[in-house]
């Protein structure tokens, strides 16, 4: 970890140089602070190493304290020169973490330095594949956002990409893969996630903002939530409800009122993993496949680190799917059974899965 440090350091000390050069008029910003991180934005360590860190002091100054993801870390007393020490950047959890120097002049004026730590994950995924135990026929028109069972009974969210009103929730029949019934959005409300919690199935909408809800008996319309940014994939705990929104961060959010109760941010060992899709959630584990990626990531809802890395590709060759409109995009668990399935947008089949161990770290 310290060789990280050091290459971080170098490239950041000569990136400064060579700003200096090329902008010989200009003063550097940090010159007018009297302490700053001897570091750049995005410094990255992992969650189990100490990282030692130094703070350069060019003025005398009554007080400085440390401030990491918004708690006091420490305070300096009369500082006169630069100062060392050493962060556990495990502490706060895996994800991107603020760093903040605040910096006391003899006069009572004070200034500030923020920066940013990236924190990562302490384990290396087990590599897994996903093998064909069985195949279903599944409907091909179907752009797949979502899949899900409920008592036995499978249920899938499509989407929109074409704009012709396709987006629907239905109970398929997983046998022959016929729609029993559905119920449909209008043009422009394109379908993503959806998760089956109380008898009520949720559907996530990609830009509008709005979550329906509808009654599991009948697939009748019955209510709607509003919510900030992108809506992508859905599932949940039993309790609250998991969300992903196309980047590293989960929500779990209260069902009654889809106000968000905390956040995860989804690292493996070597950085964040954005473009979380479809969720289910699995014997205590979050999965979550990534779109443009054949690869699907069992989460620790806890803290966000990936145990495992499951690969689809087998899956995908299968089904005959290639280009991003034929991704893997549903991954159900039958609770009953204990089976596993999966299938991808505009496939053509729907497959019984299991998961076997691959590679070095298996
Ligand atoms: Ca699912």
């Amino acid at each position: 970890m310290k060789k990280k440090i050091i290459i971080a350091l170098i490239v950041i000390v000569g990136g400064g140089i060579l700003y200096y050069l090329l902008n010989p008029g200009e003063e550097p910003e940090e010159k007018r602070n009297p302490a700053v991180f001897a570091f750049e934005a995005h410094l990255a360590t992992h969650g189990d190493e100490v990282a030692p860190m130094k703070i350069k002091v060019v003025e005398e100054l009554s007080k400085l304290e440390l401030f990491y993801n918004d708690s006091l870390f420490h305070t300096w007393n009369n500082v006169k020169g630069d100062v060392e020490f050493e962060l556990s950047a495990g502490i706060f959890g895996i994800g991107t973490r603020r760093v903040r120097l605040l910096s006391t002049y003899k006069d009572g004026k004070t200034l500030d330095d923020i920066r940013f730590v990236r924190v990562l994950s302490d384990i290396t995924p087990d590599k897994l594949e996903a093998s064909i135990l069985k195949e279903y026929p599944h409907n091909p028109q179907s752009f797949t956002q979502g899949l899900e069972f409920w008592n036995g009974k499978l249920y899938e969210g499509t989407g929109d990409p074409s704009d012709i009103g396709a987006t629907v929730v239905t109970e398929v029949e997983l046998e022959t893969g016929e729609h029993l019934k559905s119920m449909g959005l209008s043009v422009g409300y394109f379908g993503e996630g959806i998760t089956i919690f109380d008898s009520t199935l949720y559907q996530l909408t990609y830009k509008k903002g709005k979550c329906y809800t509808y009654s599991i008996e009948d697939l009748q319309l019955k209510g709607e939530f509003n919510y900030q940014g992108e809506g992508w994939g859905l599932c949940n705990d039993g309790t609250q409800l998991i969300m992903s929104n196309g980047t590293e961060r989960l929500s779990f959010l209260d069902p009654e009122t889809f106000t968000t109760n905390r956040t995860i941010e989804v690292y493996n060992d070597k950085g964040p993993i954005v473009n979380l899709n479809e969720l289910e959630f699995i014997d205590g584990k979050i999965y979550a496949n990534v779109w443009t990626t054949s690869i699907v990531v069992v989460i620790d809802p806890m803290s966000g680190k990936v145990l495992q890395e499951i690969d689809g590709i087998k899956l995908i060759r299968e089904a005959g799917g290639d280009g991003q409109s034929k991704v893997l995009n549903g991954i159900a668990i039958d609770k009953n059974t204990g089976k596993i399935y999966m299938t991808g947008k505009y496939w053509s089949k729907l497959f019984e899965v299991e998961f076997k161990p691959t590679g070095p770290n298996s």
